[in-house]
């Protein structure tokens, strides 16, 4: 019998390149596993159920190769991905590592490095839709300060702007159907990184030249960091149309950026997130990739790796299942529904003009004394959620 939270590519399960091949390297300690070639990393997320593979630009082609080397990685590669079947939904531009962009790429102060910044972005947009990527992810790693006597924060946001604008504009001139989702993170590597959560980006998005191209990419460990909640910054994105990608991983509150293994941490977030994006409670659920961006324990060799994501993929789909189970609880269901009751049709008035709304609010017999008088059972929800989690 096959066991049902095995992945499969219809999960479409993805792993960055640099996830599953994180070395192990960290401030502190040099790295613990050797470098995984790509055809290897592509054989074993075949083999675990992924359905695909996202990559930076160097990830692949390293930072400064010829075009003939370049050429022959990216056809090597290619050849992996036909053999085992994976695709490349998302790529994305590194432009964090070199040390050129130390003052940051989009919001350098010198044009010239900007201007840097947006030909390596256009080069990775290239190999990206080479690769049949439909979605380039912005993560402005250093896309900030650690001393605001550096710059005016505002030019730093018209800059990062005017790049995404060109980006875009030069995006539909390609004839590329392509989709921006912009990463936030609120520090690290910079002491303050510009546009720090993802609400702050949904906002920014309204401000660009293309909007409807650009949407979000969410990160458990980003939002968590500053102690913010991801299912509601995922919520926010879903409501207005704009959950384009999603870095799933887990994090500790108010550490450093952990990216570790999803679900193991803050179990209880994973699985509302997790119902969420599957919509088991009804609602429209979301249609891209399951991302994992995260990495293995540094205490970790190859073998761990890849417990690592099988890990990942495991830990979803029970979640899932858990979150069905919990959306079919009957008396779950129940106390919801009293909750939500409105026998007396109430919501509408607050979708009337505003004028009508007023004299119909007037007109309503509200005692706030009995309307706070019950109980929600919000206890008992919870627990019922717990208990379905926890397989109980
Ligand atoms: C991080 C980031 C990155 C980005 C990646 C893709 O904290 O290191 O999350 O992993 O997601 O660069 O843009
Ligand atoms: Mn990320
Ligand atoms: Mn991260």
């Amino acid at each position: 019998m096959t066991d049902p939270f095995d992945p499969t590519p219809a999960d479409r399960f993805t792993f960055g390149l640099w996830t599953v091949g994180n070395p192990g390297a960290d401030p502190f300690g040099a790295p613990v596993r050797r470098r995984i070639p790509p055809e290897r990393i592509l054989e074993r997320l075949a083999a675990a159920g992924a359905w695909g593979v996202n990559l930076h630009d160097n990830d692949l082609v390293p930072f400064g190769a010829s075009a003939a080397e370049r050429d022959r990685i990216v056809a090597e590669f290619q050849r992996a991905l036909a053999a085992t079947g994976l695709c490349v939904p998302m790529a994305t531009t590194n432009l964090f590592s070199h040390p050129v962009f130390r003052d940051g790429a989009f919001t350098a102060s010198d044009p010239k490095v900007r201007a840097f910044a947006v030909r390596k972005a256009m080069a990775g947009i290239e190999l990206g839709v080479e690769l049949g990527a439909r979605t380039i992810v912005f993560w402005g790693g250093r896309e900030g300060v650690e001393t605001d006597a550096a710059r005016d924060p505002r030019d730093a946001i018209a800059w990062y702007r005017e790049c995404l604008d060109l980006l875009c504009g030069w995006v539909k001139e390609q004839g590329w159907e392509l989709r921006f989702a912009l990463e936030a993170k609120p520090n690290e590597p910079r002491g303050d990184i510009y546009l720090a959560t993802t609400g702050h980006m949904l906002h920014f998005i309204t401000t660009l030249a293309h909007p409807e191209m650009c949407g979000v990419n969410p990160e458990v460990a980003h939002e968590n960091m500053p102690g913010l909640s991801m299912v509601h910054a995922v919520a926010q994105a879903m409501e207005c149309g704009k959950l384009f990608h999603i870095d799933l991983n887990a994090q500790k509150i108010g550490r450093y950026d952990q990216d570790l293994r999803f679900g193991s941490e803050d179990l209880k977030g994973a699985f509302f997130l997790v119902r969420l994006l599957e919509g088991t409670n009804g609602r429209p659920a979301y249609d891209g990739p399951r991302h994992f961006d995260a990495h293995a324990y540094r205490t970790e060799d190859e073998e761990g790796v890849w417990d690592f994501a099988r890990g990942c993929m495991r830990t979803y789909k029970i979640l899932a299942a858990r979150a069905r189970a919990f959306d079919a609880d009957e008396e779950a269901r129940q106390i919801l529904a009293a909750t939500h009751a409105d026998p007396d049709g109430v919501a509408e008035l607050l979708r009337l003009p505003p004028a009508e709304a007023a004299t119909a609010l007037a007109g309503l017999d509200l005692d706030p004394d009995a309307l706070a008088a019950a109980g929600r059972r919000y206890e008992r929800l919870d627990q019922i959620a717990l208990e379905h989690l926890l397989g109980a």
